[in-house]
């Protein structure tokens, strides 16, 4: 195998950088990566050997990145991020600066890691829209058959489509199985789960018509995935919802992300420029790889709100906590939220004295948020950017299907309940399921976004980034909300924090970026700007 490693590994050149798997894989410029994405090739063919032959999946994507960007990204068996200790080894692969060194690094791993050489390796992997794709897919199969791996090329898939794949793989026929292994199993189980999701939902005789839901799809990935759901899913005459597909256009790869898409709105707090939406009509944003998803509208006054991942997170665990008690499995399926310090005060707030449910707060990342989340029954998890999902601990989802419900309403709210687990992607984020759920939510609720907005109040917030000699001085704690280093400035933020109404602000180092970013949020918007401007110059 050595031989053909270093052969391979002589077409794809480390091209004199040094590269880190960061909280999403490697990502930068597309034309840095070929021998980034041949090295990770290498690495999934270890981890899979390692765990037996299971199918390890491989993602190149940049989800909101420009165009230009792509990167890469593992899955793990039960469609999870990459085991964080093997993110190191990632590293290591990326950085050896010739093939021979390549080798020796790679062999130095098997031994290390007490790798089976001889066992079977699986890998399945696919790609989003960027012209770069392709070509970056070839040097990882490069890679996969160097190393004996056996694969399958899914082509062009959104991510979390790639991480169900995975999880189907490995578990099917088993007692878990959790769907057929192909993208139209992926529609068909998605569309029958949201069509007994919505069999319950009662349409008033003088309700007007819904005009449905605008999905600006970042002319990414998600375009031609969402449409090709639709063809699945019921009409609106037929108890379905209206979607209407926008910005998918993924013909011109310069359009991906570009003035559209959750990354935009989030960020620009604004539609995108070219949204023909009319006031309270309801609208969604996906970012480039269809794991995030934000809603939002303009009201009667032409204000624009948006509908972030905080909350879709409440208007989740509301609906789900509702369902449980209804069902008369209040006690069983204890309903938790985990968020990141990110999360608008006011939302945390709301869980915990509106809703009477427990928030846990982690580190920003997906994978952190994923883990404790399973720590509940049903531990619904969301990043304020539109990342979550929603996640049943095994007890859970063996309560749900087989309780004995006592009357019709109970029936009626366990048989929604199953939807959800099939609805809603246990895996890893996903916009489209998350969309599905959200519009399932309202149709049960009869809200339109205006409702779901008055929930609660938003504090007015301010995230500002700042450029920094070193960012890596600035060590923080207890989920981010405070840094241990350098010595001293937590207590100037707290003393700043102290002059303002219902103030709250952080300071944490960028895991993507060369940078630091700030969070303020006060009762005025002009205090959480002041506030926010403040705690930059003590950081800068
Ligand atoms: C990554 C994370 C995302 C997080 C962001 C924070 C995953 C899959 N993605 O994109 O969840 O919000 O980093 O970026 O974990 P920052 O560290 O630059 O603020
Ligand atoms: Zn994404």
């Amino acid at each position: 195998m050595d031989q053909k490693i270093l052969d391979a590994s002589a077409k794809h050149p480390q091209p004199g950088k040094v590269f880190q798997y960061g909280t999403a894989g490697f990502r930068m410029k597309a034309d840095l990566l070929d021998s980034v994405v041949f090295r990770v090739g290498l690495l999934a063919a270890l981890r899979s050997r390692k765990l037996n032959g299971q199918t390890i999946g491989v993602m190149i994507t940049a989800s909101h990145n420009p165009p230009e960007d792509n990167g890469v990204k593992l899955v793990d068996p039960m469609g999870e991020m990459l085991e964080s200790s093997w993110e190191a080894h990632a590293t290591v692969l990326a950085n050896a600066e010739t093939d021979q060194a390549l080798v020796e690094a790679y062999n130095k791993l098997a031994t290390d890691l007490k790798v089976n050489q001889t066992a079977p390796a699986r890998v399945i992997f696919a790609r989003d829209t960027r012209a770069s794709g392709s070509r970056l897919a070839g040097c990882l199969i490069d890679a996969l058959e160097a190393t004996g791996t056996e694969s399958t090329d899914y082509k062009i898939l959104t991510t979390p489509q790639l991480h169900y794949l995975v999880r189907c793989v490995n578990t099917k026929g088993t007692a878990h199985a959790y769907g057929e292994v192909s993208e139209k199993g992926y529609y068909e189980k998605m569309s029958a789960a949201f069509k007994k999701a919505l069999k319950y939902r009662t349409i008033p005789d003088d309700a007007p018509e819904d005009k449905g839901v605008i999905v600006d799809c970042a002319n990414g990935v998600g375009g031609p995935k969402l449409r090709e759901l639709l063809r699945y899913l019921p009409s609106p005459q037929d108890k379905g919802v209206k979607i209407k597909v926008v910005n998918e256009d993924v013909h011109k790869p310069e359009n991906l992300n570009s003035q559209c898409g959750a990354d935009f709105v989030k960020t620009g707090q604004r539609a995108p420029p070219s949204s023909k939406a009319e006031p309270l009509e309801r609208c969604a944003s996906l970012d480039g790889d269809a794991d995030r998803v934000v809603y939002y509208f303009t009201d009667k006054d032409g204000k624009f709100n948006l509908l972030d991942g905080d909350r879709i997170a409440t208007l989740s665990a509301s609906f789900i906590g509702e369902l449980a008690r209804h069902a008369g499995l209040a006690e069983q399926l204890k309903v938790g939220v985990v968020q990141t310090a990110y999360a608008n005060g006011a939302s945390t707030k709301y869980i915990t004295s509106g809703l009477n449910l427990p928030v846990v707060c982690t580190p920003t990342g997906v994978k952190h948020l994923h883990h404790a989340a399973l720590r509940f029954d049903v531990g619904v998890y969301f990043e304020a950017n539109g990342h979550g999902t929603v996640v049943f601990s095994p007890a859970a989802l063996k309560t749900i299907s087989t309780h004995e419900p006592q009357s019709p309403a109970q029936h009626e709210a366990v048989e929604t309940l199953q939807a959800l687990t099939d609805l809603i992607n246990q895996t890893v984020g996903d916009a489209i399921s998350d969309l599905l759920l959200v519009e399932v939510i309202l149709a049960h609720k009869k809200w339109g976004p205006s409702e779901w907005l008055h929930t609660y109040s938003d504090l007015p917030n301010r995230l500002v980034r700042v450029e920094v000699k070193d960012r890596n001085i600035f060590k923080a704690v207890d989920a981010e909300r405070k840094l241990e280093s350098p010595a001293g400035i937590q207590d100037e933020i707290d003393k700043l924090v102290g002059k303002y109404k219902q103030g709250r602000s952080f300071a944490r180092a960028s895991g993507t970026e060369d940078a630091v970013r700030v969070y303020a949020e006060a009762e005025t918007r002009t205090e959480a700007d002041d506030l926010a401007q403040k705690v930059a110059s003590l950081v800068k």
